[in-house]
């Protein structure tokens, strides 16, 4: 049996039900969770703002000890610690050897059996992964090894905050050194494009967000300048920032047609504007080609931090141990799994970056 906290419908509080796990099959890893991070996307399912199938064991960023693997796995054996990956990716597909595993093509879209049932019944599992449960079962491409020495809890949180956001910087952004970068949002992903944008060598990065509170530690991994938008126009605000000009880059990691706009708007012209943050389903934005086309920006669509996990994950592992890339100020609280629902109010309170589950 396998303790998780299940998702039964948007206007009811998430349950801690012990569920009982299907047998491996081929391809197959069988992971006991370290840690999760509780992130955004969950919230929007859990409030009902995503939709996904009920019940549901949630939770995609998340690290652990691999206890089995099912017949045919080669990259991972029982006792490796691992970071899981919520696209699993295959390595060998048109995707993924060119170095875009964030679209790996043999990643199944749709339905996907979970292994979690309760009384028989089956419980889905949230992108592959279902992290807020002791015990999980996920397919190969969707676990990365890591070297012992590295905290499981604060490797649980590159598993999506830290791939997505300093992804944006590192992947899908063509930073140089000396440029000038504006995020919007200085949430899990915000933060980590603004130390994404630091390691990448901007001399200039620019925090926006409607939150004051949320500044402090936006210096902390490397806002050179802050914009508080309740009260100053950003797209004003960096342009004076920038020379009247725009930013090089502009990473929109809030999820609003507004910010997307303001995002694109406070782009220089030629720069690059960089969108990652989850809007809803129905949110578009509204774009002048003939405008668009002038202006030579580069309106780049980011899923995943354009990450590659086998090449990433190592990547940002080392990029922790150097001193560059901050992990344990990303964890504002570490909680027990029955503390679910505090971890929620909290994000929804925009009191935190990421709480932690610690099993
Ligand atoms: C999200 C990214 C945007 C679409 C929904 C899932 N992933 C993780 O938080
Ligand atoms: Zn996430
Ligand atoms: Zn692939």
């Amino acid at each position: 049996m396998v303790r998780a906290a299940v998702w039964t419908a948007a206007d009811l509080p998430m349950e801690i039900v012990e569920l009982d796990l299907v047998a491996l099959q081929p391809g197959q890893v069988r992971v006991r969770l370290a840690a999760s991070g509780v992130c955004h996307t969950d919230l929007s399912i859990a409030r009902g703002n995503l939709a996904h199938r009920a019940p549901a064991v949630l939770g995609h960023e998340g690290a652990g000890i691999v206890e089995d693997v099912g017949p045919g796995v080669t990259s991972v054996r029982s006792g490796d610690h691992v970071v899981l990956s919520w696209i699993a990716q295959c390595g060998r597909c048109y995707s993924c050897v060119r170095g875009q595993g964030q679209v790996c093509e043999a990643f199944p879209r749709g339905s996907v059996p979970s292994p979690f049932t309760h009384n028989g019944h089956e419980v889905h599992q949230m992108m592959t992964t279902g992290t807020f449960a002791e015990v999980t079962i996920v397919p190969e491409g969707g676990v990365v090894r890591i070297d012992d020495d590295v905290p499981l809890h604060l490797a649980a949180l590159i598993g999506c905050g830290v791939l997505t956001g300093a992804g944006a910087a590192l992947n899908t952004a063509s930073i140089h050194a000396g440029d000038r970068v504006a995020v919007f949002g200085c949430g899990g992903v915000g933060l980590n494009a603004i130390q994404g944008a630091r390691i990448a060598g901007a001399s200039t990065i620019i925090a926006v967000d409607t939150n004051a509170t949320k500044f402090p530690l936006a210096q902390r991994f490397g806002a050179t300048h802050v914009v508080d938008a309740s009260i100053t126009d950003p797209v004003v605000a960096i342009r004076e920032l920038t020379a009247g000009r725009g930013a090089d880059v502009v990473v929109e990691a809030v999820g609003v047609a507004t910010t997307v706009e303001q995002a694109i708007a406070a782009t220089r012209r030629g720069g690059q504007a960089v969108v990652v943050g989850a809007a809803p389903d129905q949110v578009s934005i509204p774009l002048n080609v003939l405008g668009f086309i002038r202006s030579s920006i580069q309106l780049l669509g980011c899923y995943y931090g354009g990450s590659t996990v086998r090449r990433d994950v190592p990547r940002l592992v080392d990029l922790w141990r150097s001193g560059a890339l901050l992990l344990d100020d990303l964890v504002s609280a570490e909680i027990e799994l029955h503390q679910i629902e505090d971890a929620f109010a909290a994000i929804e309170a925009g009191t935190v970056t990421r709480s932690v589950i610690r099993y």
